[in-house]
């Protein structure tokens, strides 16, 4: 056999070996364990990136390990094929977003075979198929039909030159992408489905979720936000309305002194009518975020709206404001201020010089506490609040609570951070909304599905094709067979992404969204991504699978059992200023010098050889330059390379910093391993290893093969660090280099270690594990193989090193017998040379003797 690495040849003959006994292709088979593991699927963006690599090399290392283990093992892959970028690619190339898509999936799913990932292609599909949305167009009607979708204005940003609606990504600093001119803020009719429903199932759900990052859980928790509170009346004076409040902070009722409400709230709209100070601060609000993150940053401001509210406990009135703080979409709209104890109704009161109350004291009295410089906002003791005076903030809460239940001015009562899913967008590129407007203005489903969406558009301008499209836009009411309008609108990617778990257990079936398939692999038992979707797309996906259960297509409440976030692909930045800002040229381009320590002392272009900047190291990006392009990286060493480098640098879950030479140091570990294994091949036949015949030489290797076995399947199952469990091989691969004998019992040995090595490795270089363990003389294949076991008769020590230390000080090493006892490892340490030279004449007066570490002489 050849004794030189060629890892291209190689890895094209496991391939074609792969491919032509479809080695990845599963059926399900209730009497085998399964194991579905999933990694996030790709948007067909045109070629792959590091990210794309680390994490489906992860996702396939768990899949081949736990294959290896016995499972029948389901690892899917296909594209999350619908968004913007094609649409955008569309209007520049003008090349309908349906090609430009799937000329990318041909190339990206060339990529991922190159790379060896085992995935079973029979289920491969693109979200843009129809027979994938027409499923979940399908569910879409009956959650209409259920009141779980439903339509209602909601703002969208309007470009007002293009006429078009825009995605946020296509809002940069306030103006159209392509117009160039201020967006507006408009309100259209849109599709939400009531993910509000499910708010306390999704959190309470979390706590299930013990196979989940702690970081995950506590952003899912936290974007859910359940906050319990107590919703209180205020009647205005004068009149019947009432202004409704929500507080998490009944204690505190004593020290409102005005109300606050939104901009949008219906007293301040009703202000505006008669108010042309109040009407301009509504519209200046109109031009600001509306998220929670926006309002956080502005300055505290507002009007008075000229009415006044009555407390609903001390009877007094208190004047109301319209403020651009309080949010419209959270609670009802409306605050009651204190400022005593909220520091934004603090500042609020300072600006413009209303009351400030305190009503809340510390338990402590040696806790500082002057309102006259901020609010108090710790929970404490009730102080100048009446019948309520002494009381904790729980007492208080539950006596307040049935005061106001009782006289019917306030309830207790959950409130969620969490809005309803708005699902619609006005785009061309994706799913269409299954609906129908009749002649009436009514609502139906589309009575046929799918809706399919033309492929062969033609994009002018910005404006979805779909707006001119006569034949699309006409449809027939099913109820009246008068004409009805088709709705434009298209789903939210993140609608498509949220069930392609469970369709790869049944890509086929044109009957139904899912079948038993999908009971026999679901939940997904590991799941690989990105944490940017800790929040968005892991609460959806779960949120679906909600529905789905409920529509009776699966029958578990969580679809991912277990969850890996990896960590950020990074890389060194260099940069050369040209006017006042940095050119960034990518690290391929720069020569690198480093110093002892590998910290970076210089570094010079390689066309011109004088120096650039050195930026931090980042994200791997376009706008940065400092991406790799895997594909370069695979021609040059080869897959295995790629993968091994990938899963050495850096635990998954951390960040890993790109480093060019690490990535030779791979290549040159796989070659050393390919060339001692091809060299004991060529040495012959090796006898199996008779156990009664080893020498200590030989139980040392052992028992190293069997440590390495029990370390690297340890992190492999249970850690998931796979960079430590490959140093644990690289070691053993050392051990192995360093055991020279050729003996045939010896020979026995070296080949349990080089079997070893080619199983452990085999999930993460797959290819090198496929040739090695065939050239062995193996029959069937690496992937088939079961994982290596632990030989426990191999861990047993022959001999331990001890530290022997004379009265504290370290004196010698020293190798002792693991069955000696505590008298003979005595007398083994007095009997050093070195120690006794250390005793010299004094008596001895203690021995202390630590069990297999340490003997301590004390003299
Ligand atoms: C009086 C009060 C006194 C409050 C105090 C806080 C501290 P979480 O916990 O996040 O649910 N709030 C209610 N609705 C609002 C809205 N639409 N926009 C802005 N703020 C709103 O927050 C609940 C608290 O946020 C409520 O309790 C209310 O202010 C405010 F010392 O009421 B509090």
């Amino acid at each position: 056999m050849d004794e030189s690495y060629k890892p291209n040849e190689i890895e094209q003959e496991a391939q074609r070996f792969w491919e032509q006994n479809k080695s990845f292709r599963v059926v399900e088979d209730s009497r085998r364990e399964k194991f579905y593991c999933l990694s996030m699927f790709p948007y067909p963006s045109g070629r792959l990136h590091m990210g794309h690599v680390r994490n489906y090399t992860i996702g396939d290392v768990i899949s081949r390990y736990q294959r290896m283990l016995g499972k029948n093992v389901l690892q899917p892959m296909g594209w999350d094929a619908f968004g913007l970028p094609a649409e955008n690619a569309a209007i520049q190339n003008r090349v309908p977003p349906a090609q430009w898509t799937r000329q990318n999936i041909e190339y990206m799913k060339g990529q991922l075979k190159r790379l060896g990932f085992g995935y079973d292609w029979d289920r491969e599909f693109a979200t843009c198929d129809r027979d994938y949305y027409r499923w979940e167009q399908w569910l879409f009607t009956r959650l209409y039909e259920k009141g779980l979708a439903y339509r209602k204005h909601a703002v969208v940003n309007w470009d007002p030159v293009d006429q078009t609606v825009l995605a946020n990504e296509q809002v940069v600093d306030g103006k159209g992408w392509r117009s160039g001119v201020a967006v507006e803020r408009r309100e259209i009719p849109q599709w939400f489905l009531k993910i509000t429903d499910y708010a306390d199932e999704l959190l309470r759900g979390l706590e299930t979720l013990s196979g989940w990052p702690e970081n995950v859980i506590t952003m899912q928790r936290n974007w859910i936000g359940r906050s319990e509170g107590l919703e209180m009346d205020f009647p205005i004076a004068g009149g019947d309305d009432v202004l409704k409040i929500f507080t998490t902070r009944p204690d505190t009722v004593f020290g409102v002194t005005y109300m606050a409400v939104a901009a949008e709230h219906p007293l301040s709209v009703r202000a505006a009518q008669s108010d042309s100070d109040v009407a301009a601060f509504i519209e200046e609000c109109g031009h600001h975020g509306v998220t929670e993150a926006d309002v956080e940053t502005l300055e505290k401001d507002g009007r008075p709206l000229g009415i006044e509210a009555t407390h609903p406990i001390t009877g007094e009135t208190v004047p109301v404001w319209v403020a651009n703080f309080v949010l419209m979409s959270y609670g009802t709209g409306a605050v009651m201020a204190v400022p005593g104890h909220d520091q934004r109704d603090w500042e609020f009161a300072r600006a413009h010089g209303l009351r400030i109350k305190q009503v809340i004291a510390p338990w402590d009295e040696t806790t500082p506490c002057d309102i006259s410089e901020c609010a108090y906002t710790e929970k404490g003791v009730l102080v100048d609040s009446g019948q309520f005076t002494g009381m904790s903030f729980e007492q208080s809460f539950d006596a307040i609570a049935q005061q106001l239940e009782r006289t019917q001015l306030g309830r207790r009562c959950v409130n969620f951070r969490l809005r309803d899913w708005g699902v619609s967008r006005q785009r061309d590129w994706g799913a269409p909304v299954p609906m129908l407007q009749t002649e009436d203005g009514g609502l139906v489903p589309a009575p046929e599905l799918p809706v399919e969406l033309p492929e062969n558009v033609e994009f002018e301008g910005v404006r979805s094709p779909l707006l001119n499209l006569r034949e699309f836009l006409q449809a027939v009411d099913p109820k009246t067979g008068r004409p009805a309008r088709r709705e434009t609108d298209t789903f939210d990617t993140f609608v498509e992404s949220s069930w392609y778990y469970a369709r790869f257990c049944c890509p086929d079936n044109e009957a139904a969204m899912l079948d038993e398939r999908a009971r026999y692999w679901l939940p997904v038992d590991q799941y690989v991504g990105g944490v940017e979707h800790a929040v968005l797309h892991l609460l959806y996906a779960r949120f679906f699978h909600k529905l789905m259960r409920d529509e009776g297509l699966v029958d578990c409440d969580e679809p991912f059992a277990n969850l890996l976030t990896q960590g950020m692909v990074n890389a060194q930045t260099f940069f050369r200023e040209h006017d006042g800002h940095r050119q960034w040229i990518p690290p391929k381009d720069v020569i690198v010098q480093y110093d002892a320590d590998g910290k970076i002392v210089g570094a010079a272009h390689r066309k011109d050889g004088l120096p650039v900047g050195v930026g931090p190291v980042e994200k791997m990006s376009k706008s940065k330059n400092n991406g790799v392009d895997p594909q370069s990286l695979i021609d040059d060493f080869g897959a295995d390379t790629v993968r091994l480098y990938t899963m050495f640098t850096a635990p998954p879950d951390q960040a890993l910093v790109w480093n060019d030479s690490a990535v030779a140091g791979a290549e040159r570990f796989l070659s050393r391993l390919w060339n001692t294994a091809a060299r004991h091949v060529n040495e012959g036949a090796a006898p199996p290893v008779d156990l009664s015949a080893l020498d200590s030489n030989h139980r040392d290797l052992r028992r190293k093969i069997h440590e390495t076995i029990a370390k690297v399947t340890d992190d492999i199952d249970r850690r998931q660090t796979f960079n430590t469990a490959i140093a644990a091989v690289m070691e053993l691969l050392n051990a192995l280099g360093r055991f020279e004998d050729r003996s045939e019992i010896g020979r026995a040995v070296a080949r349990e270690a080089i079997s070893s090595i080619v199983l452990l490795l085999a999930p993460i270089v797959p290819h090198i594990a496929h040739s090695l363990w065939f050239a062995l003389g193996h029959e069937t294949p690496v992937v088939d193989a079961p994982w290596p076991k632990v030989d426990p008769s191999a861990l047993v020590k022959d001999e331990i090193l001890l530290v022997v230390q004379v009265n504290g000080k370290l004196r010698a090493r020293l190798a002792v017998p693991a069955d000696a006892d505590k008298g003979r490892v005595e007398e083994l340490a007095l009997s050093d040379a070195n120690v006794r030279k250390f005793i010299g004449e004094k008596p001895v007066r203690k021995i202390i003797v630590v069990e297999g570490k340490l003997v301590n002489v004390v003299c």
